[in-house]
């Protein structure tokens, strides 16, 4: 069942999500309703409190060169720590929960990531490049993160601006 992703600024999205406990029937069909509802809205990273589910799980399903997305390739990680990081890669971001909206963010290039998955059987994912940032930058959503966040001052403000004036566009039904 596709979800509704929940957007900018709704306050559910600064909130800490909790570590997930029960690895049962209802984890795997959040998981795969996340699954459903990433791909339907052509993301490549989903995590449960963008479809307001306050758990710590998220997806991830990168592209291959051809721009396909494969489901063999889905990662599915539950309750994430990152266990060590190394150097500083520089990618252009986006975010179902910001959408249209693209800058610039810094993270980590490489991450060794402990995790489980939906059967609650421990794991270890080594990731570097386009990976690293999307581990990252879906772990920061179980902290109640988002990537403008990390926005330099006058980016934010750009952010800002650009936001209001399209809700107000919105309103009055004039299209950006
Ligand atoms: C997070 O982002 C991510 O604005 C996943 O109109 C970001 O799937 C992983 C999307 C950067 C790796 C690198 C955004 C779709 C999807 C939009 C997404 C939009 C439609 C974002
Ligand atoms: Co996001």
């Amino acid at each position: 069942m596709i979800r509704e992703v929940i957007t900018y600024p709704d306050k559910r999205l600064f909130l800490r999500s909790s570590e997930v406990e029960k690895f049962d029937e209802e984890l795997h069909r959040l998981l795969d309703d996340m699954y459903e509802t990433m791909i339907a809205k052509n993301g490549i990273g989903l995590a449960a409190i963008q479809v307001a589910v306050p758990l710590r799980a998220l997806i991830i399903n990168l592209p291959d060169e051809e721009g396909k997305q494969h489901k063999e390739d889905l990662l599915e990680l539950i309750n994430p720590v990152i266990v060590e990081k190394r150097g500083s890669q520089v990618y252009t971001e986006g975010c179902l929960s910001v959408p249209e909206y693209y800058d610039d963010v810094e993270r980590a290039e490489w991450v060794r990531v402990e995790y489980q998955d939906r059967h609650g059987n421990k794991n270890i994912l080594e990731a570097d490049g386009l990976l690293a940032v999307a581990v990252q930058h879906e772990m920061d959503h179980l902290d109640g993160h988002l990537f403008i966040e990390k926005l330099p001052y006058l980016k934010r403000k750009k952010f800002e601006k650009e936001w209001k004036k399209r809700k107000k566009s919105q309103k009055s039904g004039i299209k950006v």
